[in-house]
């Protein structure tokens, strides 16, 4: 099939202005009848037939202005509704569609989830409903009846505002009515039907407009979901005060299911999540998974402007909301926590995530610009490499003129479906400032490599810094632009920070110099710093200032000057992790070569200062968390062997542990739990660095450290500390961990999103036997291929989070990922193609491993029915 092209775009040529849906819940038959109030589009052709989108729909009846249509006359197939010469005026046309929801196993469009239904529309659900003009620039205002038996379905929800609820047949069923008054597309539309718990409470605007909230949840989870409840009511204060955006309807609604493709869908006033991230209590959720509920809650909120009141013009722009919303959640977060140790964690994951896609064979535009399967764009690219982009606007232009223009963009675009360029327009005027180069990022893939260098003149008292850019080829574009780089920097001397001084002659302008960020616009470009009374450590790309790669050649001294005094803190963490990442880089060289691990005593030593020191407990469990295996891959680019990384991770993890052994127990001992649990950032920070520290202490010393992990186990009553005791105790084979894993399991199976963690632990252990332990899994009655959370437990943990076996010598990891690939194709393709995501940093493997890895990717595409998700993936990644 032909690609969808961004230049293709043209406007519709019809317009709905008004949907009234009539939905009659039925288990395995919905009754749909669709009313739209349809006109020709004066910016479209006029005198075009009219198309409709369908996926897999049947019509049962057509009228139009209330005459009957012949059904073989209106051009119908499952995919398609077309009115060949439709009136040039507006028109009435009346759709009945019957779906069967419990048939619906892609989770896409009405579908069935334990007993409730709910819906999923973006980004093509809603033609799965009822054929419709399927694209984001339709704007809608939507008025929807549901019908229902009361007993399966007493809470009836759809987007808006309830207009009109009541009982019919005497109670035995009953109808809502719910309207929203808020035109929007058909992907943000949805509704919900089903026996659910539900706990409510209110939040007052700043205007002073009462807003009920109801969040919807399994019968008996009501009190797991007060956090989530909480969270919102400060997403929904936070926004008003940090964007000055404020809720528009009476209700706002949140309803968990527990079968769902991705974390959740900001739908109008109706958001549905994955119950992942709502559910949460200090027996059942980590830290983690709390500090994730908040994000997500806030990200689908935060969508009610950045995504709903403006929205995109067509799915080449999803970045316009999505980039746009992480930049906002990530500020929310950093606002609710610790800005710093947030930085690092949004860092550590846009490198896991991000870095590799734009290295391999799926790299793709912030904005695309072709696509054969819009699914498989919602990506760590679009996401996070989007929402840096946003960031990097941020530095370059100034608080104050990117707070301007976003203003301006909220002013001007509320109501429309727009496009980056109305953004960025936004922001040229407000900051007047040219960004037409600044654009690059969004039109250019891949991640720039950025090398400096440095000199010191003791004589003039100067220090030069020398940047040059590197952007290798990505899929379709050989040749690339300079990026605009901004890079933060500062020079470090032996007492801290130095002012920062220059010449005229150095072309850096002095609004660079007393803002400290040094633009690297063109291929190359130097500065001199003056009165530079010795020579200095240059901390450069403070808080990851740009998504790019740094190669800058500190000395390991330089770097311990960095670690103990850089004034910027994510640059003392970057500097242990760079230091680090080295060491290991040399020891995998070694092992390689078939020698020994490297060993660093000063590197440690200086790990031992942090650790001592420990002011800012989550700060430090970051400085003491070794590179992942998947980062020192992504560091060596090409050649990569699993196995020899790991060996090198393990011995310096052993070296560490042995040589702060003392240092780690008493960190452990001093952070004990010290009062009633809480899931605040200062109490999470405690305990992850209690639980780093034994992770660390037990790799030095396995028998003592089994025995203390045991100890937490037995006594754990947080998720936290109970499944950082299980990971210490699975990390070595025998009774131990068997028995930790029983007892785990008796705890908690009738939790699922705990079980989930008892499926993802087991997929990680580094022994051979994994892919045998995986498949035994499989069989466990508690797994299901059919629920999405259990597949990316078991299946996906195993091939993003195993490097050694997902990655083993004989191929049998790709092997068995490939064959759930093709058999998770038949239900589910979107869950199907992102787990075949995992093979994107293939061609970076070692010989042997690349083509087992090239073979599975082979018989893959050699399947005759693929989904078009799936065919997608494959074919980009072995292009
Ligand atoms: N907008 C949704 C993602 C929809 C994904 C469809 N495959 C969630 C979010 O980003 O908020
Ligand atoms: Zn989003």
């Amino acid at each position: 099939a032909e690609p969808v092209r961004l230049k293709d775009y043209k406007a519709p040529d019809y317009l709905i202005d008004a949907v009234d849906l009539d939905v009659k819940l039925h288990a395995t038959a919905t009754r749909i009848v669709s009313r739209l109030s349809i006109r020709p589009n004066p910016h479209g052709r006029r005198d075009a037939a009219l198309v409709l989108d369908g996926d897999g729909l049947n019509a049962r009846r057509i009228t139009l202005d209330g005459e009957a249509i012949d059904l073989d006359k209106a051009l119908l197939s499952p995919d398609q509704l077309t009115l060949a010469a439709p009136p040039q005026r507006p028109f009435a046309l009346e759709i009945e569609t019957e779906i069967d929801p419990s048939a619906n196993t892609r989770l896409m469009g009405l579908y069935r989830s334990g007993s409730a239904y709910c819906t999923q529309c973006e980004p093509e659900g809603f033609r799965r409903i009822t054929y419709f003009l399927d694209r984001p620039d339709v704007l809608s205002v939507y008025t929807v009846r549901i019908e229902a038996d009361r007993s399966e379905a007493p809470l009836l929800l759809s987007n808006g505002n309830l207009i009109e609820a009541g009982d019919l047949e005497g109670g035995k069923r009953h109808y809502a009515v719910w309207r929203d008054p808020f035109p929007k597309p058909s992907y943000l539309f949805a509704l919900v039907g089903g026996d659910l718990g539900s706990v409510h409470d209110e939040f007052i605007t700043k205007s002073g407009r009462k807003v009920a909230l109801g969040i919807h949840v399994e019968h008996g989870k009501e009190p797991h979901a007060a956090y989530a409840m909480d969270a919102l009511k400060r997403s929904m204060a936070w926004d008003e005060t940090a964007f000055g955006r404020e809720y528009d309807l009476d209700v706002f609604n949140i309803v968990a299911v527990s079968d769902f493709n991705m974390g959740a869908m900001e739908n109008k006033g109706l958001n549905i999540f994955n119950d992942k991230y709502v559910l949460a209590s200090p027996a059942t959720a980590t830290d983690a998974d709390y500090a994730h509920i908040e994000a997500v809650i806030a990200h689908e909120y935060f969508h009610n402007w950045t995504g709903n009141r403006i929205t995109c013009r067509d799915w080449f722009q999803l970045c316009l909301k999505e980039g746009l919303t992480v930049f906002r959640d990530h500020e929310f977060s950093s606002d609710m926590r610790s800005r710093a140790v947030h930085r690092i964690a949004d860092v550590r994951a846009l490198r896991a995530a991000q870095f590799p896609e734009d290295a391999g064979p799926l790299a793709h535009n912030v904005r695309p610009e072709t696509y054969h399967e819009i699914n498989n764009f919602y990506t760590a690219t679009i996401y996070e490499k989007g929402a840096e982009v946003i960031r990097m606007l941020k530095v370059l232009i100034g608080e104050a003129a990117f707070a301007r223009g976003m203003n301006l963009y909220f002013d001007r675009y509320d109501g429309t479906a727009a496009t980056i360029e109305d953004f960025i327009s936004c922001f040229a005027e407000a900051a007047n400032r040219d960004l037409t180069a600044f654009s690059r990022w969004y039109h250019q893939s891949g991640t720039p490599l950025v090398e400096a260098n440095g000199a010191y003149d003791a004589a003039a008292r100067t220090f030069t810094l020398e940047f040059r850019q590197f952007s290798k080829p990505t899929p379709g574009q050989d040749h690339k632009e300079p990026f605009v780089i901004p890079i933060a920097l500062g020079l470090v001397g032996r007492d801290g920070d130095l002012p920062l001084k220059v010449g005229a002659q150095n072309g850096a302008s002095a609004l660079e110099i007393s803002r400290a960020v040094f633009e690297l616009s063109a291929p190359s470009r130097k500065i001199t710093f003056l009165d530079v009374p010795s020579r200095p450590v240059p901390s450069l790309l403070r808080g990851f200032s740009a998504p790019v790669r740094l190669d800058y050649p500190a000395s390991e001294a330089d770097l311990i000057t960095l670690i103990a005094h850089d004034s910027d803190s994510f640059n003392r963490w970057q500097a242990a992790q760079t230091y680090a990442s080295r060491l290991l880089l040399r020891s995998v060289a070694n092992i390689r070569a078939g020698g020994e691990a490297r060993h660093d005593q000063g590197f440690i030593d200086a790990l031992g200062v942090v650790l001592n020191k420990s002011s800012d407990p989550a700060y430090t469990a970051q400085m003491i968390t070794l590179p992942s295996e998947a980062d020192i891959a992504r560091d060596m680019g090409e050649d990569v062997d699993p196995d020899a990384i790991h060996a090198a991770r393990d011995a310096l993890r052993q070296a560490i542990g042995k040589s702060l052994a003392a240092g780690l127990l008493s960190a452990y001992a001093r952070h004990a739990e010290n009062g009633p649990y809480s899931p605040d950032a200062e109490a999470a920070g405690r305990r992850a660095l209690r639980n780093a520290a034994l992770d660390l202490y037990c790799a030095g010393e396995p028998v003592e450290g089994a025995r203390l992990a045991a100890r937490q186990f037995e006594a754990a009553d947080t998720m936290t500390n109970e499944i950082a005791a299980l990971g210490a105790l699975a990390q070595r084979a025998g009774s131990l961990r068997e028995g930790a894993l029983d007892t785990f399991y008796r705890r908690h199976a009738a939790e699922a999103l705990v079980i989930d963690k008892w499926f993802a632990l087991q997929a990680m252990i580094p022994e051979t036997d994994t892919l045998e332990r995986i498949q035994k899994l499989m069989r466990h009655a508690a797994f299901s291929l059919q629920n999405p959370n259990r597949v990316r437990s078991l299946i996906g943990a195993f091939a993003t989070g195993n490097q050694t076996r997902f990655n083993a010598p004989d191929g049998s990891g790709y092997d068995f990922v490939a064959g759930v690939v093709l058999d998770l194709d038949q239900k589910n393709p979107q869950v199907a193609a992102r787990l075949l995501a995992a093979f994107k940093s293939w061609r970076s493997l070692e010989a042997k491993r690349r083509g087992l890895a090239e073979a599975a990717l082979r018989r893959i595409a050699a399947e005759g029915a693929l989904s078009a998700d799936v065919k997608d993936i494959v074919e980009r990644s072995l292009g």
